[in-house]
Order: structure tokens, then C-alpha cells, then sequence
């Protein structure tokens, strides 16, 4: 309990401190990062985009601390790569590490087969691999990202600094009234410096201190005039962390989820962005001027998982004269081109997938076992959609996560969702999370599997790297007449 003198101590305490931080900021004493960046970006010419990426241990700085690490062109944050549907991506990748490396071109609705998004190419060192990734004209607009898949290196890897980002243009094309505004590009990355060093694979502590960054930035400052809309991306690229991101005093208007239109704006203070997920959001300056910080809220994946404190992403300074007529917010709902509603269509197949891990938390299953990249877990037919009831039976969340395509979530624990849009990752509760629920944390999704693009084999699994290199994986196969050829009962 709190006895009177120490609640007039407290509040004592609490005036001074405001005392001077109002002062701090009135004389511009405040401490703010760097100006934000957005990512250096590399647009396609003529249909084609072509770059050569050399992973190589380089030199890097963050927050001040300096270390060496993997990375491509000796870049932290390499360049976001723009492309439209239809382009082709030519991408050479040379490896000058001292283990194998590879690249996955997440959330891509494209092949897998070689040399596009196969995954189960292994480029060993002193050698390298031209990719060449072929987008549908039809394909879906927004972020998606590329990053090493190298099963058992993967965490490492990608907090070594292999990951990148990736936009297919036209998310805002629906929209007139936006056309022009700024737009931000916000990929969201840790870098765990242990003696210095990114610890090796199995090391990584998610639960451990860490270097937060935005494009490889500590704390970056935007500014904005009071009143004024801009549209950030926001991509989580890093090895394990959960997101539970808040902007103080704003609302984010949501209009995309993993590089795919949502069917409305959603109007929301919190935002939960499991590994590997994407946002678009519209963001409206507060009309008071300020200083606003983009937080990740003090997180924990459950009872036999991860817990760690919050962090500052980046400052929002808003400045100036107000904008006079600011955008109407939030878009009209008859503005969003239709999403075809997977939970309504005719189901092939349903399916039952199961998360699981030891008690010790070291080795991680689907469906009772762990990845063979030579076995074929599971085998589709394409044209169908399925639906997969993803279930978690241990005490701590998981991410799902199917190359290739997307999906809709139709339910989670037992209660139906409302329709929103498509997705190619979603967080599976665990078991005891809801007291209200039974047995295992439960998400059923139904995925479409009709795009012939897919056919061959690629995998679905945990995204948090700590899970996925230490078994969480499995490998589906599509072909057009089953039994396909790798599949065997
Ligand atoms: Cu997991």
C-alpha cells in the first residue's frame, strides 16, 4: 500500500522530472535520433530488375557499437527492391561466407521452381547462384521481403543482417485522394550484440538486450505537420521478435497486411506484428505539435517462451502549420477493390496441423516431426483451397507461415473472424492463453492453393528462426494430378 508521505514524495518527483523535460524540450535540449531514412531502393528498368549481391562479413555500426556481420553489398540495410507485376527480378547472389547461404523472396506469390523461389537451393561458399523470379502480372501489391532460408542458419543469417526489403508498386493506385502523399518505408530489424559480436546460431537469445533498429536506424526522427497523412509500410525482418506496435496519441488506419490490399480500412491503437508480417497503415498527424514515439510494447510469447521489454522504434515530431483539409479518414469502404472471401469457398481438403515442441524448448515439431527437406509432408492439388485448423500445443506462440501464396484466417480459438483480407503469416496462440478456450491454441485458415504458379515444392513452418532451424518446418508439394512426383504416404 501506498502510505501519504511517500505518495507526496512521488508526486514531487514526478513534478520535477516534467518540470524539465517540458524545459528539456522547450529549449530543444530533448534528445532526438538522426532524421529517418527510408531505405536506399532500386526500381526495375524496362521490366527488369537486376542487381548482384555479394554476402560477405563487413563492417557495421548501430546505436553507436560497432561489430562484423554477414551482409549483402556490405549494407546493414540493403536496398528495398521496387518492382511491378509482371517484372522480372534477375538477382546474382555470391557468396563469400564461410557457410552456406540462399534466398527466399517472402509473402511472393511466384515459382518455386529453380532458379526462382526454391529454397531448397544451397549455395555453398566461395560460390554463387542468378536467380531469376518471374512476377505474375496479376500479382498482389504492396511490402513483402527477401531474406536468407538456409534451414539451421536462417536465425543467424537474418540477424546478421540478410534481409531486405521488397515492394510490389500500386497498394495506393484504388485511392486518389492519396496520391502524392509521403510515403515511408520502415523495415523493423534487432541486432543482438553479445562480446561484441551477433552470437552464433543457437546462441541468440530472444529474450535477451537488444539493438532495435528502422532501417538501421536507432531511433530516427520524422517529422510531420499537425494534421498531415502519410502511408508507412512496416515490415518486422528480423530473426524472432514479436511487434506489438503503438504510436502515442494516433491511430493507425490499416489498409494492407502482408504485401496484400485489405478489403477496408481498419481503425486500430495496436497493431501485433508477428516475425516476418508486413503492415500498411495510414498515419494523420496530431493536430497538437510534439514529440510522438513508435513503440514495441513490453511482450511475452507465453509462459514457455520469450519475454522482453519494450523499446522506442522511432520519434515522430510534428511541427508547423496545420495542414489545412486534412484527408478523410478512414477510406471509404467502396473505395477498396473486392477480396474474394477464401472461408466461403468449396473446401478439397481439410487438414490438421500441429504445433509442438519438448518441454525443454530446444527441439520443435508439425505434426510430431521435425524437417526433412527430403521428405514431402504434405501434397496439394492445384485448384483447391484448403482448410488447415493449425493447432499449438505448446506454452508458447508460434507464427505460421506458407510459401507461395496466402490465406485467410477464419477463426482463432473457436471465434470466427470478421473478413478483412488475405495474409501469409498469422500468430497461433498457445495452449492456456485463452482460459475461456480448451485445449490447444487453435487458427483455421483456408489457403488457396488455384494459382498453377506454385506447382513443385516449397515449405510452410514456424518464422520465428530459433523455431524454424530447430525442426518447425515441413514440405508441401503441389502439382496439378496427384500423386506428385516427391510425395510419398
Ligand atoms: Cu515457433
Amino acid at each position: 500500500m501506498l502510505n501519504l508521505r511517500k505518495a507526496f514524495t512521488l508526486s514531487a518527483v514526478v513534478l520535477i522530472v516534467s518540470f524539465f523535460s517540458v524545459s528539456g524540450c522547450n529549449n530543444n535540449r530533448t534528445s532526438l535520433g538522426p532524421p529517418f531514412q527510408n531505405p536506399k531502393q532500386i526500381s526495375s528498368v524496362d521490366g527488369v530488375l537486376e542487381i548482384t549481391y555479394d554476402a560477405d562479413v563487413s563492417p557495421a555500426e548501430v546505436d553507436g557499437k560497432s561489430f562484423m556481420s554477414a551482409q549483402y553489398n556490405g549494407m546493414l540495410a540493403p536496398p528495398t527492391l521496387r518492382v511491378n507485376p509482371g517484372d522480372t527480378i534477375k538477382l546474382t547472389l555470391n557468396n563469400f561466407l564461410d557457410m552456406m547461404t540462399n534466398v527466399h523472396y517472402h509473402g511472393m506469390n511466384v515459382s518455386p521452381l529453380s532458379p526462382s523461389d526454391d529454397v531448397f537451393i544451397m549455395i555453398t561458399p566461395n560460390s554463387g547462384f542468378e536467380y531469376e523470379v518471374q512476377i505474375p502480372e496479376d500479382h498482389p501489391e504492396g511490402m513483402f521481403y527477401y531474406h536468407a532460408h538456409l534451414f539451421g542458419i536462417t536465425e543467424f543469417q537474418i540477424m546478421s543482417g540478410l534481409s531486405g526489403g521488397l515492394i510490389v508498386e500500386g497498394i495506393l493506385d484504388p485511392f486518389p485522394q492519396l496520391q502524392g502523399i509521403t510515403e515511408q518505408i520502415m523495415y523493423l530489424k534487432d541486432f543482438q550484440l553479445v562480446d561484441g559480436e551477433i552470437p552464433p546460431e543457437g546462441m541468440i537469445d530472444p529474450s535477451g538486450p537488444t539493438n532495435f533498429t528502422v532501417n538501421g536506424q536507432t531511433n530516427p526522427t520524422i517529422t510531420m505537420r499537425p494534421g498531415e497523412t502519410q502511408f508507412w509500410q512496416i515490415g518486422n525482418i528480423g530473426a524472432d521478435l514479436y511487434y506489438d506496435l503503438v504510436l502515442d496519441d494516433h491511430i493507425f488506419y490499416q489498409i494492407e497486411r502482408d504485401g496484400n490490399r485489405r478489403n477496408q480500412t481498419i481503425e486500430r491503437t495496436e497493431i501485433l506484428m508477428p516475425t516476418s508480417s508486413r503492415v500498411g497503415v495510414l498515419v494523420q498527424a496530431n493536430q497538437k505539435p510534439g514529440l510522438y514515439k513508435l513503440r514495441a510494447r513490453k511482450f511475452s510469447t507465453g509462459p514457455q517462451g520469450d519475454q522482453y521489454g519494450g523499446a522506442t522504434l522511432l520519434t515522430v515530431k510534428v511541427e508547423g502549420e496545420l495542414v489545412e483539409n486534412p484527408i478523410a479518414l478512414p477510406i471509404p469502404m467502396n473505395q477498396f477493390p473486392v477480396v474474394e472471401n477464401l472461408c466461403e469457398q468449396e473446401i478439397a481438403v481439410d487438414r490438421e496441423i500441429v504445433f509442438s515442441e519438448t518441454a525443454d524448448g530446444n527441439t520443435f515439431f508439425i505434426n510430431g516431426k521435425e524437417f526433412d527437406p527430403e521428405r514431402v509432408d504434405t501434397e496439394v492439388k492445384i485448384g483447391d483451397f484448403e482448410r488447415w485448423t493449425v493447432t499449438n500445443t505448446s506454452g508458447e506462440l508460434h507464427v505460421f507461415h506458407i510459401h507461395l501464396t496466402d490465406f485467410v484466417v477464419c477463426s482463432v480459438n473457436g471465434v470466427q473472424q470478421p473478413f478483412v483480407g488475405k495474409q501469409d503469416t498469422v500468430n497461433v496462440p498457445y495452449q492456456g492463453q485463452d482460459p475461456d478456450f480448451e485445449g490447444p491454441g487453435e487458427v483455421v485458415i483456408v489457403i488457396d492453393f488455384t494459382n498453377p504458379i506454385i506447382e513443385g515444392k516449397a515449405v510452410y513452418h514456424c518464422h520465428i528462426g530459433e523455431h524454424e532451424d530447430n525442426g518447425m518446418m515441413a514440405v508441401f508439394e503441389a502439382c496439378a494430378e496427384p500423386p506428385c512426383p516427391d510425395f510419398e504416404e
